[in-house]
């Protein structure tokens, strides 16, 4: 589906906004953050709050809604960023950022308005999520379940377990999400456990597999808006990025998959940000 140029630009300024608010609870809690899988996912999770996604704010447990599950649960500041920017809850709310009893903490929670479930050990999201979506099958649901994953979450076995069950059950109203940005968290995916060809393998577990520019707004929201890719199998968006994108010296680097910045860098990186939004 074509976007219009006001929802682009919306879009893209919401992602900026995105990531300054979580530049902003990783630093002013003193305790940094999961930067790198953070900024790669930005344009991907706004645009699936803000042009896709089935859902209402104020009744986050509407019974038709989609489901989203972020199973990598290590990026939850630039989630609760995106879910207070679309309205859960205020944005007052982001500055208990790992505060003790918090909600808001480095990895997800299900004491957050509109998180469907709690990860930060990676692997369990797609499980999970087959779960879900076989049982909206079963109560005649016409929502969907969305669960975005990191490539390096892709080493997991249980991840291959569920889209084997996924497949055989052919859950079209599943759509798996791969962050692709090449980098696990001390190297390149590559280096450490080899996962191309990645469309392969996902298309050999019954899959439906397409892959896009996740830093291109429009292109995101064309194939997240025709889904499912295939009638009668469930879809997997690999979802090509860089990580720590936007930031020069994090791009692409492992170093920045999780980050504490001096206050200059800081304020440095968050001007380069700033100046990143369109009029
Ligand atoms: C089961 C499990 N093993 C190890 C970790 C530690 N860990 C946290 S993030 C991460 C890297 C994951 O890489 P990827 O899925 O590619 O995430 P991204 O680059 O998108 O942040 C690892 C190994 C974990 N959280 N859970």
């Amino acid at each position: 589906m074509v976007i219009d140029k006001e929802l682009e630009k919306k879009l893209k300024n919401l992602t900026i906004e995105s990531k300054l608010l979580t530049m902003e609870m990783f630093h002013e809690s003193g305790q940094g953050g999961h930067y790198g899988g953070s900024f790669s996912s930005a344009e991907f999770l706004t645009v699936l709050y803000n042009g896709i996604l089935k859902i209402d704010p104020k009744n986050p447990n509407w019974k038709e809604r989609d489901h989203f599950i972020l199973s990598k649960g290590h990026i939850c500041g630039l989630f609760v960023a995106v879910l207070a920017l679309r309205g859960f809850f205020g944005k007052e709310m982001l500055s208990t950022y790992d505060e003790i009893n918090s909600a808001i903490g480095m990895h997800t929670t299900l004491m957050i308005p509109g998180c469907e479930f709690a990860a930060g050990s990676l692997g369990h999201g797609l499980s999970a999520g087959v779960g879900a979506a076989l049982a909206k099958k079963i109560d005649k649901l016409s929502s969907r379940v969305f669960v975005h994953m990191g490539d390096g979450e892709n080493d997991e076995g249980s991840v291959w377990e569920a889209a084997m069950a996924a497949g055989k059950f052919k859950l079209d109203n599943l759509v798996a999400t791969i962050d692709r940005n090449m980098m696990n968290y001390e190297g390149s995916t590559e280096s450490i456990m080899p996962l191309e060809p990645l469309e392969d393998k996902w298309k050999s577990f019954g899959w439906a597999v397409k892959t896009v520019n996740g830093h291109d707004v429009t292109e995101l929201y064309d194939v997240l808006s025709s889904l499912p890719i295939e009638q009668d199998k469930p879809s997997c968006i690999i979802i090509k990025t860089i990580k720590g994108k936007g930031i020069p010296c994090m791009e692409g680097n492992w170093e920045y998959h999780y980050a504490k910045l001096n206050d200059e860098d800081y304020q440095e990186h968050y001007n380069l940000l700033e100046k990143c939004k369109c009029n």
